[in-house]
Order: C-alpha cells, then sequence, then structure tokens
C-alpha cells in the first residue's frame, strides 16, 4: 500500500450499514525523524507506540495569561453570538467552543506559527502542515458536558473528506486538569486501530454533534474491547501543559461537576500531503470553519 493517499479508494470505510471489524492502521503515527527538531528519538519512539506526547510547561504563565485573556474576550463578544464559529451547551446556553480561532485572534494565530508548535507539527507530520480545525474550549464548572468516545479522524474521514490520519491535535492547558475535572480520558495505543461506526451521517450532523457526538461513535463491543487491549489513561496536568495527540487516538472525557473549570486552546495540524477531499461518508462536506479547506502550508 501506498504511504501517501495517491488514489481516491477509502482505506478507512465507516458510517456503514452493519458492524464489520477493526482495521488495523498500516501508517505511522510519526512521519519525520529526531534530526527534523525538536522532538527526541526517545520521544517520538512514544508517540508511535501510545499515540499521545504530554509536554509540561508547554507555555509560560505570561502565556497562559494572554490566551486565557482571549478566551474571556471571545466568551464575552457580543458580536460572535448567533456566529456559526460559537458553539454552545444545549442545557445551559453557555459558550462552549469558538472555532477557527486564528480568524479571530492574532496571539492564536501567532501560536500555530510559534516555532515550538509549528516545528514539532512538522516533524511529527515529516511535512509541512497547515490549520485543519481551531477551536478554544470552555468546560465550566459544575455544568460541564463531555463528549462519548470517539476518534477525531472517524469524523475527519467520514464528514470533512481526509484521506489518511496523517494529522496532529496540540491541546494546551489554560487551566489545570485534575482527574476529576472532566478531563480528557485516552485509550494508549488505540490510534494503531481503526473503528469503523453503524449508521449513516445525518444531513447537517455538525450542527448536533460539536455539542453532543452521536453518529460515528464506536459501539460498546468495541470500546470494551478497545479497553481490554489498551487500557485507559488521563490527561493530567498543570495549566500551561500541552497534550499532542494522533489524529486516530480513542478519546472522550465526563462531565465537570467540579467547581474548576476547564479550558484549553486546540489546534489541528494536517500534512499537505493529506489534504481534503469529498466526504468519504457524508452527502456534503462540513462548513470551512469546522474542517478548513484553505490547505497553504503555514509558514
Ligand atoms: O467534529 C469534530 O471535528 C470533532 N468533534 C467531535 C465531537 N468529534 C470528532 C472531532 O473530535
Ligand atoms: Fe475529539
Amino acid at each position: 500500500m501506498s504511504m501517501t493517499a495517491t488514489t481516491a479508494e477509502d482505506l478507512f470505510p465507516t458510517r456503514l450499514a452493519e458492524p464489520s471489524d477493526m482495521i488495523e492502521r498500516e501508517q505511522p503515527a510519526v512521519w519525520g525523524s529526531p534530526a527534523d527538531g525538536p522532538f527526541s528519538a526517545d520521544e517520538l519512539g512514544k508517540h508511535e507506540e501510545r499515540g499521545f506526547t504530554i509536554l509540561d510547561d508547554f507555555i509560560s504563565s505570561d502565556e497562559i495569561q494572554l490566551y486565557s485573556d482571549e478566551l474571556d474576550r471571545l466568551a464575552a463578544d457580543e458580536s460572535l453570538k448567533g456566529d456559526a464559529r460559537l458553539i454552545t451547551e444545549r442545557a445551559t446556553g453557555a459558550v462552549r467552543s469558538v472555532f477557527q480561532v486564528e480568524s479571530l485572534s492574532a496571539p492564536i494565530a501567532a501560536l500555530a506559527r510559534n516555532p515550538k508548535v509549528l516545528d514539532r507539527a512538522r516533524q511529527i507530520l515529516g511535512s509541512e502542515v497547515y490549520l485543519h480545525q481551531t477551536r478554544v474550549n470552555y468546560m465550566p464548572g459544575f455544568k460541564g458536558t463531555g463528549f462519548y468516545w470517539h476518534s477525531d479522524f472517524e469524523t475527519w474521514h467520514a464528514e470533512d473528506g481526509m484521506p489518511i490520519p496523517r494529522a496532529v491535535s496540540l491541546s494546551i492547558a489554560l487551566t489545570d486538569n485534575y482527574p476529576y475535572n472532566g478531563g480528557l480520558m485516552v485509550m494508549p495505543g488505540s490510534h494503531k486501530t481503526f473503528v469503523p461506526s453503524v449508521g449513516e451521517t445525518p444531513d447537517d450532523n455538525y450542527k448536533e454533534s460539536l455539542k453532543a457526538q452521536e453518529a460515528g461513535v464506536p459501539s460498546q463491543e468495541a470500546v470494551t474491547e478497545l479497553a481490554r487491549r489498551y487500557g485507559i489513561d488521563q490527561f493530567t496536568g498543570a495549566a500551561g501543559s500541552a497534550l499532542w495527540f494522533d489524529s486516530n487516538i480513542m478519546h472522550g472525557s465526563g462531565s465537570n461537576i467540579t467547581p474548576y473549570p476547564r479550558s484549553n486552546v486546540f489546534l489541528v495540524f494536517n500534512s499537505v500531503e493529506n489534504t481534503l477531499r469529498e466526504p468519504y461518508a457524508a452527502k456534503s462536506p462540513r462548513p470551512t470553519h469546522i474542517a478548513s479547506r484553505d490547505f497553504t502550508p503555514l509558514g
């Protein structure tokens, strides 16, 4: 099999009528080498094996303040009310996410080009990269709701037309992540296994899926099998820590009934050799504020 997607062949059939076998992925998670950037050989090896890397103190306290101020500004921005880029909580109407945030915040646009970010994204993906999706997430205390288990790549493949899992996400924590305030759970190593989902993609699925994902999630049997194979880890870390994770890793989060809110900046880099086509399992592509079709390399 070719490592780059040069044909329109669908290597990851999903949103199927019937359950089907899991697919063992042939593509690596790490496409570059130690000489290409800041990650050491050891870090790259662990990233390949586990599908994620945590870097403590990735940003300084001044940077935490800068981006937190941007989050506060965006959440309070009256001109964004009713804007498609703003996603609110079903139950409370509180701001849950703001998408395409690099177009709304100069500091976040600059962050994506900061060498400590961009050089690592390029190193993992072994090519020039562009921004597939960006957002800031707000999980309030007491009433924050999580996301059921999913692979991001499953959605990006089915609904956005991303050919193969050659994308990496960076989540930078702006608040402390404890085991108990709705933090992300991941299954280490699960990025190697693609779980086809059952059920057609509803029209305009994105209007609901960014509040609570229903289409494209794995069956309970599949989650049970993956947990048996890989176990479950939780991302904890102080504000300023970074989580780099593979596009296909199985992850999810619970709700947050603690008083401690959780917020992060979330940047998804895709390889310029893996640009989007037509969706593999949806009638029409999602809007570009959720899945960019501007494939200009970051530089
Ligand atoms: O839709 C997206 O692009 C992202 N959001 C959800 C809830 N699932 C897939 C992916 O993580
Ligand atoms: Fe996700």
